[in-house]
């Protein structure tokens, strides 16, 4: 057998042992050798393979699977492709979400000689990467590759570290290119590292507390807050925005309300929270308690204490009118169309077997976040909070759906979608998704309007901030093989198939 048919043999064993079910890849020459191992092992049924073209939107659908539970590698060809996959491992970092990438490379030999799509990829990535190396041409096919391979997994997991996200493996290959025999692989023996378990910390907390969660905050939040009968301030992505103590416009509470505000003794925060500038401020004052399970947390302000969770409350002092009060003083103003349907959307994705939703950044999750009525069960609600960028966020969808099987509901605006519309496309030889990207369409980015630019000269905030594109979204539709929905309630009680867009006109001109 040639030398980097071996190499990228054992690799693609190597990740399967270590648990990777998934394997996004893209398509090229250097990275050849894994292309080959990959489908081989695919058609074994050791690993679901998916292939897309554009190396920026596979890193997030790469990233998507992670999301949602399923740690994913990313393999692309040399050169240019590697930098495209910078956004997803950008976001994989600042979110803490797995991500194996792995990139093909010419032998050593080959850098700095002017050979064709060679570039130096070792740290192409900058710091974001948990565990990065060059793994060279002729490095020994055998238990070490395992073992590097294992390592590289369990950092991006986090599972010892704490501190989930993208690791990066610079694979080297030296022609041949092409295996020379036939490889009809058996599924490895699973090596794992168990991940470090801790008991819960005991947490005393005065009476007058609220709890805010962030993005990622997960139901702990809200047990929390619903033991100690404290106002949740819960954000759309949280997984915790439910129950009975939950508010809907805590924003607006945490404005109009200084009085409450002041009355506040204790602040418990858990997740990554981003969408309000109440908040920040709520979080800049004394009395901040940040339980987090990563060895990362949110603090800005740099004035709270850090407690490592689990955590479980120590002794609760509950003081019922403490709640009822934040609870009246809750009046959500009269939505926007905007803020309606991205409340219907929310409704409808409590209930039982409803799609996965991914939120869109800008005015969009903000819309969710002052008028989506908590429920009694928080909807599987993703957003890409880590970095809050526009990019990516249909492919993160694509990611979530082929990872979990099921259907997903992407919520974004008209710049936004447009970013990453080209993720629509579908590989000829690939399998479908059961996607709905539903765009709200206010002719540009209307987060900006809001913003202190508003007071800029008309054409000024046009040109410059809202930068409408004008994408017609049925012509495009049409193009990439998608069916347009004209946008009504019942819309969102169908079940959903194949990939739909449906554009909702909202007033922006
Ligand atoms: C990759 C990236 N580029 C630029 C930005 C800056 N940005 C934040 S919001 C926004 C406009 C988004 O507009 P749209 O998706 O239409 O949402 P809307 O605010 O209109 O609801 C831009 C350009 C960003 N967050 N990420
Ligand atoms: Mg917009």
């Amino acid at each position: 057998m040639n030398e980097s048919t071996e190499l990228a043999r054992r690799l693609v064993l190597a990740l399967v042992a270590a648990g990777v079910e998934h394997v996004v890849h893209c398509p090229g020459s250097r990275d050849a050798p894994v292309a080959y191992a990959l489908h081989d092992a695919a058609a074994a049924g050791l690993l679901s393979l998916h292939v897309r073209l554009d190396e920026r939107a596979a890193a997030f659908v790469a990233l998507g699977l992670g999301r949602g539970g399923h740690p994913a590698a990313i393999v692309t060809t040399s050169g240019t492709a590697v930098a495209n996959l910078h956004p997803a491992v950008l976001e994989a970092d600042a979110a803490g979400v797995p991500l194996v990438v792995i990139s093909a490379d010419r032998p050593a030999e080959m850098w700095h000689t002017g050979a064709n799509q060679t570039t130096i990829q070792t740290g192409i990535l900058g710091p974001s990467p948990h565990l990065r190396t060059d793994v060279p041409a002729g490095f020994p096919a055998d238990e070490r590759l395992d073992a590097l391979v294992l390592r590289a997994v369990t950092a991006a997991t986090g599972a010892l570290s704490r501190d989930p996200g993208p690791v990066h493996l610079n694979v080297s290959f030296r022609e041949p290119l092409v295996p020379d025999d036939p490889w009809a692989p058996a599924p490895p023996a699973r090596r794992r590292v168990d991940p470090a378990r801790t008991a819960p910390t005991p947490l005393v907390m005065p009476a007058r507390t609220v709890v805010v969660a962030g993005d990622g905050a997960g139901p702990l939040a809200r047990q929390l807050a619903e033991e100690g009968r404290w106002p949740l301030l819960a954000e759309p992505t949280s997984g915790a925005r439910a129950g009975s103590t939950a508010l809907t416009d805590y924003q607006g509470v945490l404005s109009g309300r200084p009085d409450l505000v002041d009355a506040v003794e204790a602040v418990l925060v858990l997740g990554h929270p981003t969408l309000s500038r109440p908040v920040s401020r709520l979080l800049a004052r004394p009395g901040v308690t940040v339980v987090t399970d990563r060895s990362r947390w949110t603090d800005v302000a740099g004035v709270a204490r850090v407690v490592a969770g689990p955590v479980e409350l120590a002794s609760v002092h509950v003081e019922e009118p403490w709640l009822r009060r934040w609870q009246d003083a809750d009046r959500p103003g009269t939505a926007t169309v905007k803020q309606q349907v991205c409340d219907a959307i929310w409704q409808a994705s409590t209930r039982a077997d409803a799609p996965l939703l991914v939120i869109g950044a800008s005015d969009v999750i903000r819309s969710f976040d002052r008028h989506a009525v908590p429920a009694a069960t928080s909807p599987d609600a993703h957003a890409n909070r880590g970095l809050a960028g526009i990019d990516g966020t249909v492919s993160t969808g694509i990611g979530l759906a082929l990872g979990t099987g099921r259907p997903v509901r992407v919520v974004v605006g008209d710049l936004t979608f447009t970013h990453d519309a080209m993720a629509l496309v579908r590989g000829e030889c690939e399998d479908d998704v059961d996607l709905q990207v539903i765009v709200l369409d206010d002719h540009g980015g209307a987060i900006f309007g809001g913003l202190e630019h508003a007071a800029a000269p008309r054409p000024v905030l046009e040109r410059m901030f809202l930068t409408p594109q004008g994408l017609d979204l049925p012509s495009f539709a049409s193009a990439v093989g998608a069916s347009c929905l004209p946008w009504r309630p019942g819309l969102l009680d169908e079940p959903i198939v194949g990939r739909q867009i449906v554009p909702v006109e909202l007033a922006g001109r």
